[in-house]
């Protein structure tokens, strides 16, 4: 988190991890589709001629103040390309992180690929001198659209064995996508709270905190609906460690 009072803003880094192919650079895609123009600043993707991510993908948003003196959020979203190859790219876009957002493939056939990508996350935030399980995450499962994707009841149980708010997605048409942001957007929210007294330096009250990003955004949703959209339907914005 960036905090700039000369300039009236917060400045926070969300970054979408996973292994190759799950829907990262998708994700920020529908995410730039579904939020309005005026918030969103230009979606920078840069990829090789498969679809795959060579450096990384950024898309920054903007939820401005209502008066001249009122702070700004600013968030960006950052994917990192999936690759094996380029674990120590993952590194440096990782660095700073905010909160994670692990994007997983729901065919049964990437189980592998998903574990080693968390436990290269693991990894690099170690290398980075953080830990995992202190860092705000949540876990999409997408391309849940595919005809060998786990069911929804594999999904509901993985999720009960975990702590972080499970989603499932199919980025590609948009569903879970916003879903899965906002559940990210607000639980790193929660944690910079209880830190930083976010609320208070932005004047921003916790409980109103989501609806005011949605409008923002341009994002017309039922904000309860969007909390509850997780599997499992109880978001736990306070994950105990
Ligand atoms: N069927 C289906 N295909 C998807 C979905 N999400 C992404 N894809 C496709 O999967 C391929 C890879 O998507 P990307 O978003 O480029 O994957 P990535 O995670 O950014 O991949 P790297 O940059 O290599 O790490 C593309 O052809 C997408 O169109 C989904 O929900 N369903
Ligand atoms: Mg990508």
């Amino acid at each position: 988190m960036q905090l700039n009072f000369a300039a009236r803003e917060v400045a926070l880094k969300l970054v979408y991890y996973g292994p190759a192919l799950s829907g990262k650079t998708t994700n920020l895609r529908a995410l730039h589709e579904l939020t309005k123009e005026g918030s969103r600043g230009r979606l920078m993707t840069l990829e090789t001629k498969d679809d795959r991510t060579l450096f990384f993908d950024m898309l920054p948003l903007v939820m401005k103040g209502d008066s001249a003196n009122a702070m700004s959020l600013r968030v960006k979203v950052f994917t990192v390309p999936g690759q094996v190859l380029h674990a120590s790219t993952r590194r440096l876009v990782l660095q700073g992180a905010d909160g994670v957002a692990f994007i997983a493939d729901s065919q049964l056939s990437e189980t592998e690929s998903n574990a080693n990508s968390f436990l290269d996350l693991r990894d690099n935030l170690k290398e980075l001198g953080r830990k995992v399980r202190e860092m705000p995450l949540v876990i999409q499962y997408n391309k849940s659209d595919l005809p060998n994707a786990r069911t929804a009841d594999e999904i509901l149980k993985l999720a009960r064995g975990g702590r972080e708010p499970v989603y499932t997605a199919s980025a590609l048409t948009g569903v879970g996508v916003l879903e899965s942001f906002f559940g990210l957007l607000y639980l790193t929210w929660m944690r910079l709270d209880r830190e930083h007294q976010l609320a208070q330096k932005l004047g921003i009250p916790s409980d109103r905190f989501l609806r005011m990003a949605g409008e923002k955004l341009g994002v017309g949703e039922d904000f309860e609906r969007l909390l509850s959209a997780c599997v499992g339907g109880k978001f736990n914005a306070e994950p105990s460690p």
